[in-house]
């Protein structure tokens, strides 16, 4: 296991100083912030992102996300094009020697809650969702910006969306994905890329929109499409954490050879289909923590790890998930265990 973090770039309050000063840190995990998948991220861009990770001492393991474009998901005819930018992206990827690259195949939204600023009892506060406050919402009247979403949409906009995925399925979005992977793992394959799918957050279709990766069964259906190393899978204990079904130790060996990242945090189950996002420890939520990593420790998973959204804690303002302290702590956490885990074994 090598311990990662994710760092926005230089716009990122955050600063790579901060992260070398965490003792266990040995990685990054980057990003372009803002840069779309409808154009070809450069090989001299990847380039000057590592050599500045480097100069502080940490190297540059993953990519968190090229976004992958809506036609791709849709299945409209500017796909093919868009796909062959996509390719570019991860064949410049590899000529700059980074690794793995997390992307995920949501349509629309990214990672998703009803409430930014759940407060816990000892003042610190997370993120939560409520199935029944998402399906309270008058859309008409539009949404703000939520964690992972770079803008807002107003009324109509949403209702174009909606309008747009009306005649698309689970089946047909599972298809359109299919074809995105028949196309881009051989490019993977080729550049030394592991490509590492992140499930989705939550692992529930919202607004209407198909959502196809959430548990065992549909997780295992993608990586049949393409059987190849380079077609992974992100482990995020907190996505598939949400679901009370999922098994996370026995889905993690059943996935085995296939997981090329692996997020790791907690969720607290509050309800059908809700949750509030604690502290990465076992006590604070759902998820067991030691027996997911003694499974990662077990099918002897090397590969790249991080601590994912943290609490806001010690009066700590900033990008909501991603603050400094709670991760750092978290990052020590995970540590510690695996540590004390490989040892004992
Ligand atoms: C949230 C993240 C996700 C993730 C993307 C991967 O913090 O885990 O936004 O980066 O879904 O493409």
């Amino acid at each position: 296991m090598k311990m990662t973090m994710r760092w926005f770039g230089e716009q990122d309050t955050i600063t790579l100083e901060q992260i070398a000063q965490i003792p266990i840190m040995r990685g990054i995990v980057g990003t372009f912030e803002g840069k779309g998948g409808d154009v070809v991220w450069t090989e001299a861009d990847f380039r000057a992102m590592k050599a500045n990770i480097e100069s502080h001492g940490l190297s540059l393991d993953v990519i968190e996300s090229i976004p992958v474009a809506e036609a791709i998901k849709k299945g409209t005819p500017e796909r093919d094009a868009l796909i062959d930018i996509f390719c570019e992206s991860v064949r410049n990827m590899g000529k700059a020697g980074i690794p793995v690259l997390c992307y995920n195949f949501m349509p629309v939204f990214d990672w998703m809650r009803t409430n930014l600023h759940h407060e816990f009892p000892d003042g610190s506060t997370a993120t939560a969702y409520d199935h029944q406050a998402m399906l309270d919402y008058d859309l008409s009247r539009g949404l703000e910006a939520r964690v992972a979403w770079a803008r807002g949409y107003s009324g109509d906009e949403l209702n174009a969306i909606f309008n747009e995925y009306k005649a698309l399925d689970e089946e047909g979005l599972f298809q359109n994905f299919a074809y995105f992977l028949r196309r881009v793992v051989p490019v993977a394959q080729e550049a030394g890329v592991f490509m590492a799918l992140h499930p989705d957050d939550p692992p529930w279709p919202i607004f209407g929109l198909p959502r196809i990766v959430r548990d065992a069964a549909t997780i295992q259906r993608i990586l049949d499409v393409v059987d190849s190393p380079h077609n992974g899978l992100t482990f995020c204990t907190g996505s598939l954490g949400a679901l009370a079904a999922n098994d996370l130790p026995a889905m993690v060996r059943q996935f085995a050879g296939r997981i090329n990242f692996a997020h790791l945090r907690n969720v607290e189950l509050t309800g059908d289909k809700s949750f509030v996002e604690v502290a990465h420890t076992s006590a604070a939520g759902n998820v067991d923590m030691p027996t997911v990593i003694q499974a990662l420790i077990d099918i002897g998973f090397t590969g790249p790890v991080r601590p994912d959204h943290g609490r806001m804690i010690w009066g700590e303002t900033g990008r909501i998930g991603y603050g400094l302290y709670d991760r750092a702590l978290a990052a020590m956490y995970l540590h510690g265990v695996w540590q004390g885990l490989k040892h004992q074994g």
